[in-house]
């Protein structure tokens, strides 16, 4: 049977109107009527193939073919060429009038090596500007089918996935660790068409209506007389805008927690933050909200650490990123959703499911796991891939719908339109990164960078020149159908609906669901942000927000600003806390945290040596800190490699630090208190090693030391039965008890708590 002759026999049926099937009718949807035609015109059989219109097969100079595949354009052949593919013999020097002559504008080689570089760089993203991706695979569970039909979710299905992570406020080149909400948009290339999700750290947005996002960037991005703070919200524009927009309180508070100061991309939560409608194989419909749990728990950074990190390391999330994918160590996420029923008020237990700046607490309705991602391949171009993949929330796939959250609807139009301006042109879906992986076969035409050499003679439907090619399909054929949802009746208005107009419970109920440490680091970093302000008028309005959340916050808050603390404007919501909100209180796997190990030339080699080896076999990354670079060999066995010096290393980059001390003649961890001060190691009166010790315990990090590591430990201030300052004899002892405090993340007992 020829597939093609049958399609367009078919067709030719539908112009004479034989059957409803055939003229392409949606099941449940009456059929189009078919064209008035008085006498039909024969349909002729689709023309024969033009010849393949691809690139010719590539040849050497000398006429041999290369065997290289036609479509990949880079690197192809051993000898540096142009761009049209001429062999050059000199890229080092302009063609000259004589080598001290002028030179001369026939160098064809060298206006092309200048003018591409002059265009090498695009716009850079208006907001996520700055980001780091990677490629992996996503396993669905099968435990979504009663609520989804969405193939990529079934059991076992796995798909490609491409993620990109990203800040927000800052430009491309600004630092990983600023305090900010973080993008988390996955990519995922189904077989039935590409599905992106999105989201971002934080489930709950600034804005209820997408015609406010200029305003809230326009407020967080830099002053635009002078350009700056970069990448802060903690300047007069931001803090005026969130505190004369209340609705913005919610997302302010989770920004000022530690929600905002992320330890690494691979311990974020995820949030879609819309709701979006589910529709299952028999078209009933759920409302459900998409979480993201990472697999290592999430963490963050302690304030003071985040901003040494932006001077020590700006890439530090993006390097993190990309070396633990290197090394193996591959993160993972759980996909689970939230569900609701879809009701006609489309509101859960009080919470309207339409304003995104509502999250639904997980005691009433539970994260229920559906897929897991795993990201295992780091991209091999950082422009190709991480800076050209555009997502778009309206890239949905059959099984997943939208709701109509005014957020959502403006969001479906503005990432389509920027992302035209950004890849220059309507093109940018034939990107390698964004190529859906589902056959495309669609009618959209020309444009600039068409990459695509379309065959066949009538880009439009219907058609007879092409046989009528390309059919609609139907739902049995994995069709996107929209639900056919019933719209609200109404007067057309500019207005919100009354439902979203309470903003204070919801932060209330954020802030009481907060440890006593996560309180005091919110308090800590509201005050910070506020004292940034010049406007006095501005600090007093978000002490009057602060009294709506809870008057201990704003009582803390107002000490730090030295102002008065300003009564609430409305009755403080009554709400009970919800415990899932807080990142304290369980425990973690603590597979690729980092461990440093600082040594003095003098050190322990023979102890170094085996916890070395104990920490690479609990799955943990150990760094050898030590004076100098190089080895370490005091004639000890094997000589240890040195991967951080004391001028590279600052504590920020390690999880916990073991002091591997100074051998002496009989002594103990405790023991070396005698000795004498011109017996002191190298890390002892070294003031860059003790300020990493200092910092790591006033960062809440597990310390721990064998083998004389008291002096170094009194030397840097650190009180020996402090909590979570491990002593022993057995280096392998200590590590298995630094190993237990990590999995809280953090030595929470040291930080002071609000009462
Ligand atoms: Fe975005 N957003 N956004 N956003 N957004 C963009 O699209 C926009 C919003 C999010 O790694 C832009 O290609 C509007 C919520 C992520 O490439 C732009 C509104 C959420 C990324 C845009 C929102 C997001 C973007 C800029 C209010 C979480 C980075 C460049 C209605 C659910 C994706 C681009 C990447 C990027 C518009 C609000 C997430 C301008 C108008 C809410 C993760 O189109």
């Amino acid at each position: 049977s020829n597939p093609v002759k049958e399609a367009a026999e078919k067709v030719t049926g539908a112009l004479r109107g034989d059957s409803d099937d055939a003229r392409g009718a949606i099941p449940g949807r009456p059929a189009p009527e078919p064209p008035q035609v008085d006498e039909p015109t024969e349909v002729r059989p689709p023309l024969p193939p033009k010849p393949d219109q691809r690139g010719p097969a590539t040849m050497s100079p000398t006429g041999e073919a290369t065997g290289v595949d036609q479509d990949v354009v880079a690197q192809r052949d051993a000898y540096l060429t142009t761009a049209q593919g001429a062999r050059l013999y000199d890229t080092d020097h302009s063609l000259k009038a004589g080598e001290r002559g002028p030179t001369l504008l026939q160098d064809h080689h060298l206006r092309e090596k200048i003018t591409h570089f002059d265009h090498e760089r695009i716009p850079e993203r208006v907001v996520h500007a700055r980001g780091a991706a990677a490629h992996g695979v996503f396993q669905g569970y099968g435990t979504a089918a009663s609520i989804t039909k969405a193939a990529f979710l079934g059991k076992d299905v796995e798909t490609q996935v491409f993620v990109r992570f990203s800040t927000v406020l800052g430009s491309r080149g600004s630092a990983d660790t600023v305090r900010d909400t973080r993008g988390f948009a996955t990519k995922f290339y189904t077989h039935e068409g590409t599905f992106d999700l999105v989201g971002n750290n934080i489930p709950v947005f600034f804005i209820q209506d997408a015609i406010k996002f200029p305003d809230i960037i326009h407020a967080g991005k830099p002053h635009p007389d002078r350009e700056i703070p970069q990448a802060q919200s903690a300047h007069d524009t931001f803090w005026d805008f969130v505190t004369l927009h209340t609705e913005a309180t919610h997302h302010t508070l989770w920004n000022m927690s530690d929600r905002g100061i992320p330890r690494s991309y691979r311990m974020m939560e995820g949030f879609g933050v819309h709701t979006f409608r589910l529709v299952n194989a028999e078209g009933g419909t759920t409302l459900a909200k998409f979480h993201w749990k990472p697999k290592l728990g999430v963490h963050s950074q302690v304030w003071e650490e985040a901003q040494i990190t932006g001077g020590m390391d700006p890439d530090f999330h993006r390097r993190d990123l990309a070396d633990a994918i290197e090394a193996g160590a591959y993160p993972q996420w759980e996909l689970g959703v939230q569900v609701f029923p879809d009701n006609p008020e489309q509101v859960f237990e009080g919470i309207d499911l339409l304003d995104p700046t509502n999250l639904v607490p997980e005691e009433l309705a539970p994260v229920q796991p559906i897929g897991l991602l795993t990201l295992n391949a780091n991209p091999t171009n950082y422009f190709a891939e991480t800076e050209q993949v555009a997502f778009h929330p309206g890239h949905l796939v059959p099984g997943i719908d939208i709701t109509d959250d005014p957020l959502l609807t403006g969001r479906l139009f503005s990432y389509l339109d920027t992302q035209i301006t950004r890849l220059g042109g309507p093109n940018f879906g034939q990107l390698p990164i964004n190529r859906p992986h589902a056959p495309v076969n669609d009618m959209l035409r020309d444009g600039m960078h068409q990459t695509a050499v379309h065959s066949g003679t009538a880009p439009y439907k219907p058609n007879s020149l092409d046989g009528g090619c390309p059919f609609m399909a139907g739902e049995d054929v994995s069709a996107y159908v929209e639900v056919p949802q019933a719209v609200a009746a109404g007067r057309k208005v500019r207005q919100a609906p009354a439902s979203f107009s309470d903003h204070f419970s919801q932060p209330r109920r954020f802030w009481l669901s907060m440890t006593p440490v996560e309180r005091e680091h919110i308090i800590a970093a509201y005050t910070f942000e506020l004292n940034k302000c010049y406007e006095q008028a501005i600090k007093e309005r978000a002490l009057k927000v602060l009294a709506n959340i809870d008057p201990q916050l704003c009582q803390e808050v107002a000490t730090g600003l030295g102002l008065p603390a300003p009564e609430p404007t409305v009755p403080l919501a009554s709400v009970e806390p919800s415990p899932a909100l807080s990142q304290i209180g369980k425990t973690w796997p603590t597979d690729g945290r980092i461990i440093g190990i600082v040594a003095g030339a003098d050190g322990d080699l023979a102890g170094l040596r085996a916890v070395r080896q104990a920490v690479l076999d609990a799955d943990m990354v150990p760094l050898v800190i030590a004076p100098a670079g190089g080895k370490l060999d005091v004639g000890q066995g094997e000589p240890v490699t040195v991967q951080r010096t004391f001028a590279t290393a600052r504590s920020i980059e390690f999880d916990a630090i073991l002091l591997a001390g100074t051998p002496q003649a009989g002594a103990d961890a405790f023991g070396a208190r005698d000795a004498k001060a011109d017996e002191l190691s190298t890390v002892t009166t070294d003031p860059r090693a003790l300020l990493l010790v200092s910092e790591a315990y006033r960062h809440g990090k597990a310390i721990g030391g064998w083998s004389g590591a008291l002096p170094v430990l009194e030397a840097a201030g650190v009180p020996d039965l402090a909590p979570g300052v491990v002593l022993g004899d057995d280096g392998g002892e200590v590590l298995r008890t630094i190993t237990g405090l990590l999995a809280k993340h953090r030595v929470w007992e040291r930080f002071p708590a609000v009462a």
